[in-house]
């Protein structure tokens, strides 16, 4: 399976621009509201070691590419609506945003943090970025309260063949791939009564948001860093107590846009993620001028951000890691390729389970896996690691 990002955020804070300068597609970008009207999905590509240096080989990666052992590993990217306060009850694209959202694995929350931008996307000064980042989550968690009282409703009007409250909260939440047993979880961890009917106003809240955390993971993208004002909104947030337990990653996706231009054009030598380049042509005058402000500001963050913050959302919030499954000879696929795929899978995988990752057939008719880089074999139940070359042995 491919993961989905989708980018989630205000108007005009720079999602299309995100999306283009990662996927390097040109879709519209604009100062006025409501620009991308249908989601754009778009591949990107995260960052993983690829382990064929250590066997002395190059791989030949069937999707996506690799440069010096980083491989670049696709993911799908969903340019999302715009959304504005009031979506959840249909406001502006709201309904439409509420659905595409659905779809994702993790979202990317872009934010402004030049304060350039106010609430609704409109041109403004000062405009505090922390409104942005508690509008978002409030929007997201009243949505999820909703849900939670047409389930609150549904439960106490069965009659025969009553249903727990975690099968009615999780059924009616289904689009948010959560289970019984992730809600049973929740309800206990907020201290909430087996009676539903006694939930307070508060507590329905506090259910709602603890949901929405563990079911829409997110990266913040403080966006626009190259803008003077950026820089304080951002320090100041990034030290706030409230703010602790975000991932927040300061970006300019203008700097990435004009590295992978000036790359594309034979200018420098420029790879996506990293934290500097190479001048290759004699650069003057305003180019030369633009590419110093841009190596300042990858002197300062270690990166343009939009690499990072792709990263972060599958690798810390979704906590995935990737595994490359091999066939029996020389690290191979049927036609020679060497380290053909790579899966991205989550923690606690085990090898069987694995098998069923990369076909049904291998995880039905699976008898064990040999790790390449040790030479062992791998029984069924135990769990796979971060890296690992595996070749799946099955019956068929
Ligand atoms: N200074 C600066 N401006 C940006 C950056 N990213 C996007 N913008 C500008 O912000 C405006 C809105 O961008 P757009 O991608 O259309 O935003 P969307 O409505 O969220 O999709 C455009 O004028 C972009 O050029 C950035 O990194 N730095
Ligand atoms: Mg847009």
């Amino acid at each position: 399976m491919v993961y989905k990002i989708g980018l989630v955020g205000k108007p005009s804070v720079g999602k299309s621009s995100f999306f283009n300068a990662a996927t390097m597609n040109n879709i519209p970008e604009a100062e006025y509201p409501f620009t991308t009207v249908e989601p754009n999905i778009g591949e990107a590509f995260v960052r993983v070691e690829c382990p064929d240096k250590q066997f002395n080989k190059t791989c030949d990666p069937r999707t996506g590419f690799c440069t010096d052992s980083k491989r670049y590993t696709p993911v799908k990217l969903v340019d999302v609506a715009g959304l504005i306060p009031g979506a959840h009850k249909g406001k502006g694209l709201g309904n439409k945003f509420l659905s595409d959202l659905n779809e994702a694995d993790v979202l990317i929350h872009v934010v402004d943090f030049s304060g350039k931008t106010d609430s609704e996307g409109e041109p403004s000064e000062n405009h505090d970025p922390r409104k942005d980042i508690d509008f978002l989550e409030e929007e997201l968690d009243m949505w999820y309260l909703e849900i939670l009282e047409k389930a609150l409703e549904k439960f106490e009007k069965q009659r025969h063949d009553k249903q727990k409250i975690e099968e009615v909260v999780s059924e009616q939440m289904s689009a948010f791939k959560t289970d019984k047993n992730q809600v049973r979880q929740v309800i206990k961890s907020q201290g909430l009564s087996k009676k539903p009917k006694e939930w307070s106003e508060e507590e329905k809240k506090s259910f709602a948001r603890e949901m929405r955390k563990r079911t829409k993971p997110m990266v913040i993208a403080a966006n626009k860093m190259d803008l003077e004002e950026a820089k304080k909104n951002f320090d100041e947030i990034k030290s706030e107590k409230k703010y602790q337990d975000l991932t927040i990653v300061p970006v300019s996706v203008h700097a990435e846009k004009a590295l992978k231009k000036a790359d594309e054009a034979g200018v420098i030598d420029y790879l996506p993620g990293e934290s500097s380049f190479k001048v290759l042509e004699n650069v003057s005058g305003k180019q030369k001028q633009g590419l110093e402000k841009i190596k300042e500001f990858l002197d300062e963050y270690g990166g343009t951000g939009v690499q990072e913050s792709l990263e972060k959302a599958l690798f810390k919030e979704l906590n995935l890691m990737p595994v490359f499954p091999v066939g029996s000879k020389n690290l191979g696929d049927e036609k020679g390729n060497v380290l053909p795929d790579c899966f991205l899978v989550p923690e606690k995988t085990t090898a069987k389970e694995f098998a069923y990752h990369v076909h049904t057939d291998l995880g039905d008719n699976f008898l064990y896996a040999n790790d390449k880089k040790t030479g062992r074999r791998v029984g069924s139940d135990k769990e796979v690691s971060s890296g690992d070359v595996l070749e799946i042995v099955s019956t068929s």
